[in-house]
């Protein structure tokens, strides 16, 4: 019986090795592996074999089936590969003559880059990166920035509350209570991420992104504020953009103040974007409230510092002339593919 198995799957390998088409491909399946086919009805007839062959007997054809299983997928592939026929049913067919399909390369989203940006000309001065959770609690969003309860300046953050105490962050300035809490002065970091405003507009979505940062040390003054301030405007649109001051408030500043530079559209001769004013508002900041010291555990008169809160897309759309922020959260391709 051993013979025969051989002498039938030598046969098989011939046939099948000897195949130009799906055709006659299919013929040698029907003839050797199909129900009714020679290698089938010999394994069938296994029963007939003797006690002790049966057991060898049964591997070696299951060997012999799983090798012609696999020249018969193989000639499949050659038959549709080579292009020549190919038209029985079930062939696969390739043409390698064919191009590849090519893959886009994807990119950044702006937003991403931007804030790249911004967090790299920070860190090139010294300012360490802290990142913390979206979901925070009234007290490092609010009362530990010297924003108590039925506070007025609440009203100014529209926030989505999650239950009385836990809400979405309004600003990434919690990071820096929870950075001053465990570590003293001197300190120099940023906080970038995601935060949440409950307002849409063109100009305004319910979440966006941020960069805040701040610096604590002793003797830090206005001066320093505004020196690395310009170096950051300088570095972020060009050398040329100027840059002013004008008084504000914030509950966590004091003095506070909004940050102009020149239009970086008409360079300051007036526009539609800066409303023919010359300027553009682009950040808040000032130096930081001794209330919020004391909140830490920080000795107001030892110490003294600044913070800044920068609106990363406000960045990215006048950096690229963009004119309705919606734009970059729609996900349409005809915008994202221009950057
Ligand atoms: C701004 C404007 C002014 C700010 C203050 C602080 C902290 F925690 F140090 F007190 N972080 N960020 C700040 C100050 C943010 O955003 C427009």
């Amino acid at each position: 019986m051993k013979e025969e198995y051989l002498k039938i799957k030598d046969a098989a390998l011939t046939a099948l090795a000897e195949v130009t088409d799906a055709e006659a491909l299919e013929a040698v399946r029907v003839k050797y592996l199909g129900r009714k086919g020679i290698f089938t009805s010999l394994m069938r007839n296994l029963g007939r074999a003797s006690k002790e062959e049966r057991p060898a007997l049964g591997k070696m054809a299951n060997e012999i089936k799983a090798e012609l299983d696999a020249v018969y997928e193989a000639g499949k592939l050659r038959i549709g590969g080579a292009g020549n026929g190919g038209a029985g049913k079930g062939a696969a067919q390739f043409d390698l003559t064919l191009p590849g399909r090519a893959i886009p390369p994807g990119h950044q989203h702006p937003v991403t880059r931007v804030m790249t940006e911004v967090c790299s000309i920070f860190e090139r001065l010294g300012f360490t990166v802290a990142e913390g959770p979206d979901i925070e609690s009234d007290f490092y969003n609010f009362e530990g920035l010297n924003i108590p309860k039925h506070h007025p300046a609440r009203d100014m953050h529209d926030t989505f509350y999650v239950s009385d105490n836990v809400l979405l962050r309004t600003h990434t300035s919690p990071m820096q209570v929870r950075t001053m809490e465990k570590q003293s002065p001197p300190l120099r970091m940023i906080a970038p991420g995601k935060v949440y405003r409950c307002d849409s507009d063109i100009t305004h979505t319910p979440m966006f992104h941020q960069v805040e940062g701040f610096l604590v040390d002793r003797q830090v003054s206005f001066a320093d504020l505004k020196g690395i301030l310009s170096i950051f405007i300088t570095k972020i649109f060009s050398k040329d953009t100027a840059i002013r001051f004008r008084p504000s408030y914030f509950p966590f500043t004091e003095p506070s103040a909004e940050v102009d530079i020149s239009c970086v559209i008409c360079k300051g001769r007036g526009c539609r974007v800066c409303k023919q004013t010359g300027w553009l508002e682009i950040l808040g900041a000032g130096l930081i409230d001794p209330e919020v010291f004391k909140k830490v555990g920080y000795d107001p008169d030892e110490y003294s510092g600044f913070a800044f809160g920068i609106g990363i897309e406000r960045i990215a759309m006048l950096k690229y002339g963009i004119t309705d922020i919606r734009l970059f959260y729609e996900n349409d391709l005809r915008f994202l593919k221009q950057f």
